[in-house]
Order: structure tokens, then C-alpha cells, then sequence
């Protein structure tokens, strides 16, 4: 189920540029992940969507914060992001460039406020013109069980899959023709190119009905089944847990990012955890070849379960380790900066999207950063080779193989360690991919160099990593 094979040398990194309009996510296909390595782009909900047009109550300050995208009100793609001819565009673009496309598809609901929308679409809570009306929702008291319509009860089965979530109209998909609907728009994104989707909320449409629109799905462009990552949080007992949800497609590593967090920074803040814990990371959780792992996403860099791009040089060591350790196909996160949780992405008054500037501060490019680039082509490189030569120091400097193919070192600390680490490669000088790369046989950084017995002596800066493989010998 892993996206596999998207270009020469890739294997399966996917960047998740959230709220990047269609134009920039193009550009950055071509300028940057194609030629870093990157196998694939999770892009944003592109289905027109509420817009709202005054603030609500009390603390609401912000017209177009960034959830607007999950209310969709049709599925015409005129979006905060562009138009259909750019989203269009922007997925051929990529596909050119050897990234292919992962669509953010809600299922699972409609809106739950609003009556205007960035595509003109008119609509209410229960009545989406030429598409959907209220005998196509879940409904109060003859489907949802709860007293106030919505999910009240996390652990109640028909709570979670009938009620509504935040007040969002719930979508009847065990019924035949919104599944109809369903296929018919995640075909349409199919034909144009996209390759697979992140399905939103896939925990409240339930495994029943994730198989069967899968089986109204085409094949990709590729040939291949689309590649689906499934939003199930853990926490839930029995048929709510994501292992429950691994028959219906990969799901997103959202205990995964837990464990990256309790590992690379423990509270009280300013804590750490330790690295060492992770020789076992994903112990406990759904097999690597079913996970979408990741260190954040748009939920959880703004709730606390993960570290962000606050978090400065840790957030870049654990994208680091995410990419050299080899559990779940792993996929680095880039958005807007934000204080507010609830703010918008650069926009026009009117809420369109900005292009996005890496340049400034109002954006936070993590995929573009060279400690990160440097371990795609890392990851690309050792592939499946096993991890091995595990060392650690009991705290906060790990090392290990990926079999005889690379090596890589953590640390987490704040001081810089040096010490005499057992490679596994082959005696010679390496270029270290973190801060250099290999042309026409030189090295542009660092290099490290291996024994005769494959050892090596190395310091590992203070929030730093050293990395290499059997490719960037000089
Ligand atoms: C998701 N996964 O299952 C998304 O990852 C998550 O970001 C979405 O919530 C959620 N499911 C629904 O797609 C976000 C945001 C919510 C926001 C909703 C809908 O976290 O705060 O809810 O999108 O835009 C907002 C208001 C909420 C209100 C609701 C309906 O914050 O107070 O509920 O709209 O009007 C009364
Ligand atoms: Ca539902």
C-alpha cells in the first residue's frame, strides 16, 4: 500500500504542503521536491468550501481561518487555493516533475455554518443544490442516538459514524447514491491525475463503507489502486481503533507523532525524553507498510500531541529520524506560521491564498530545509535495509545502520558528543548528506571516515546529526 516508486531514485517520501495554493504547490514540485527526492505531494481539501462572511461570538477574531476547507458545500474545485484549471495544472506539473499527487478528501461531511462559499455555490446545513438534500444526512433521533445530534461519546460506535462531528452535517454513506457521488468526485480527481487521498475523519464513516467506495474507485493513471491514508485517531476501543481500520487502507501515524514527541521533548517544558526509546518506535502501533507517519499535521501542531515548527532544531531532528529510521512511509509537514490556533493561512481579505513565499517568516518550509533533503536522499538510498548497529548512550544520542547501506547519527542534546560509532559500511570518506552533497565526486560539507573495521569517530553537534550512505562516498 506504500505510494512506492514515483520517479528515478524515489522511493516513497511525501511532503504535505497544507494550505499552499495550487500555483506555489506547482512551482515547488518543479524547483524543489521533484529534484530533492520526494516521491509525493499531500495537498489541501480542494473542494469549494464555506466562506465565511462575518466573525462569530465572543473570541472570534479570524474571518478565514484555515478549517474553512472542511466544509465542502459541493464538489466543484474552485478553492481558497485556485481554480480547477489550476489544481489541474499544478497535478500534471507534478507528475512531470516525479511527484505524484495525495488528495485530502472529506467523506465524511458537509458544512456546519455559512451559506456562501469561494465557488458561489448556495447552499444550508442539509441542502447543497444539485447534489445533496436532507435525506442524504444522518438525522437526530432516527439515526444519531445522542441528544444534541452530535457525537457526544467517542467510544459509542453509532455515535462516532451517525452523529455529527462539530456540528458538521453528516453524510449517509451506506447510502447508495451519496456513495454515487463520492466515487464519482474522487474519480474525476483520478482521471486528472491524483494518485491517492488522506481521507478526512475516515474514523467517523466507518470501515464498511471505506471499503465500498474504494471499490467504486478507478485505477490511477499509474495503473496502480489509489493509495489511501485513513484519519483514525488512536485512543478508541475495538472497531474505533486505527489497527481496526488497517483492512480498509494505510492510516495516518497519529500515535506515531505521540511517540516522536514524548521522545524528543517531554514536559515540563524544556524537558527532554530520550532518544534511546526509539530503537522500538512504532513498538505497539499498526505495521510500518499500513502507517502514514508523520512528526505533525495541521491538527496536531496546533493541539499539542506533536512537536511544531516552534520547536526550532528539534522539530528538524525528529523529521530526521522520521526519514532515517524507516517506520511507515514517512511525510514531512510545511505550512504558515500561526499564533492563534485558529488563524488564517496568507490570504487576500477575501480569504484566496497567497503565493507562498519560503522566504518569510509567514511561511515555514521544513520540507525544503537542507537537514531534511538531505535524509530523503538518504531514505531514498537504504531503502528497506534492516535497521542495525543500534547505539545509544542511554539518553539522548542514538546511531544506527540501515544494513550495510547508511549510517546516521542523533543527538538531541544540548551539548555536542563525540565518540568512536560502528558504521556497517565499507572503509572510505563519506560526504555528510546533512549538510553537504555529493557533485562530480566532492563533497560540499563535512565528511566523516570509516576504518578498516567500519568505525568511525564522530561528533554529533548539539541538536545535530551526522548521516551518509554508501552513495556519498568521495
Ligand atoms: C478532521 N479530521 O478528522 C480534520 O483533520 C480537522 O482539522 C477538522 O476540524 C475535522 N476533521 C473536520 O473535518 C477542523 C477544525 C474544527 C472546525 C472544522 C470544520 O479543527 O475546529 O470546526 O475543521 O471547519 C469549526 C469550528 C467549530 C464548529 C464547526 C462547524 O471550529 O466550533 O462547530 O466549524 O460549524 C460548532
Ligand atoms: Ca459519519
Amino acid at each position: 500500500t506504500a505510494p512506492g516508486q514515483a520517479g528515478p531514485g524515489r522511493t516513497d517520501v511525501m511532503a504535505n504542503l497544507f494550505e499552499w495554493n495550487w500555483a506555489s504547490v506547482a512551482s515547488e514540485c518543479t524547483d524543489v521536491l521533484g529534484p530533492a527526492g520526494y516521491a509525493g505531494v499531500q495537498v489541501s481539501q480542494p473542494a469549494d468550501s464555506l466562506r465565511r462572511t462575518e466573525l462569530g461570538n465572543g473570541s472570534d477574531t479570524v474571518l478565514h481561518p484555515w478549517w474553512e476547507i472542511y466544509q465542502p458545500v459541493s464538489y466543484e474545485l474552485t478553492s481558497r487555493m485556485g481554480s480547477e484549471a489550476q489544481f489541474r495544472a499544478m497535478v500534471k506539473t507534478c507528475r512531470k516533475a516525479g511527484v505524484k499527487v495525495y488528495v485530502d478528501a472529506v467523506v465524511n461531511h458537509m458544512t456546519g455554518q455559512g451559506s456562501v462559499s469561494y465557488g458561489g455555490t448556495k447552499y444550508s446545513h442539509f441542502a447543497y443544490a444539485g447534489l445533496y438534500d436532507a435525506s442524504d444526512f444522518h438525522q437526530k433521533g432516527t439515526d444519531c442516538p445522542s441528544s444534541t445530534g452530535g457525537i457526544e461519546d467517542f467510544n459509542n460506535l453509532q455515535q462516532v459514524r451517525k452523529c455529527e462531528l462539530v456540528g458538521l452535517a453528516d453524510l449517509r454513506t451506506d447510502k447508495p447514491k451519496v456513495r454515487n457521488e463520492l466515487a464519482a468526485y474522487l474519480n474525476r480527481l483520478i482521471g486528472y491525475g491524483v494518485s491517492g487521498f488522506r481521507v478526512d475523519a475516515a474514523k467517523h464513516v466507518g470501515q464498511d463503507d471505506l471499503i465500498a467506495l474504494q471499490k467504486k474507485l478507478n485505477r490511477t493513471l499509474d495503473g496502480d489502486k489509489p493509495y489511501v491514508a485513513l484519519e483514525v485517531f488512536g485512543g478508541g476501543p475495538g472497531t474505533l481503533s486505527p489497527e481496526a481500520f488497517t483492512g480498509a487502507g494505510a492510516v495516518l501515524g497519529l500515535d506515531a507523532d505521540i511517540q516522536l514527541k514524548n521522545a524528543f521533548k517531554s514536559y515540563p517544558a524544556d524537558a527532554t525524553g530520550s532518544l534511546a526509546t526509539l530503537r522500538d518506535f512504532g513498538a505497539g502501533l499498526p505495521a510500518s507498510g499500513r502507517t502514514l507517519t508523520f512528526v505533525q499535521n495541521h491538527d496536531t501542531e496546533r493541539n499539542g500531541d506533536s512537536l511544531n515548527y516552534k520547536d526550532g532544531a528539534t522539530n528538524l531532528l525528529a523529521q530526521q529520524f522520521l526519514l532515517a529510521y524507516g517506520y511507515g512511509t514517512p511525510q514531512v509537514y510545511s505550512s504558515f506560521a500561526w499564533e492563534a490556533t485558529d488563524a488564517s493561512p496568507p490570504s487576500s481579505a477575501d480569504g484566496i491564498i497567497t503565493d507562498t513565499d519560503c522566504a518569510s517568516p509567514a511561511w515555514v518550509c521544513v520540507h525544503a530545509e537542507k537537514a531534511v533533503t538531505g535524509l530523503v536522499s538518504f531514505h531514498n538510498h537504504v531503502g528497506r535495509a534492516p535497521v542495525t548497529h543500534w547505539w545509544d548512550n542511554g539518553g539522548n544520542l542514538i546511531a544506527f545502520s540501515r544494513g550495510k547501506a547508511g549510517w546516521v547519527a542523533l543527538n538531541n542534546d544540548k551539548v555536542p558528543h563525540t565518540e568512536t560509532f560502528g558504521t556497517g559500511l565499507a572503509a572510505g570518506t563519506y560526504c555528510d548528506v546533512t549538510r553537504g552533497s555529493v557533485t562530480q565526486g566532492r563533497c560540499s560539507g563535512p565528511t566523516v571516515t570509516v576504518d578498516a573495521r567500519g568505525q568511525a569517530r564522530v561528533t554529533v553537534a548539539a541538536k545535530g546529526a551526522v548521516a551518509f550512505t554508501k552513495a556519498d562516498r568521495v
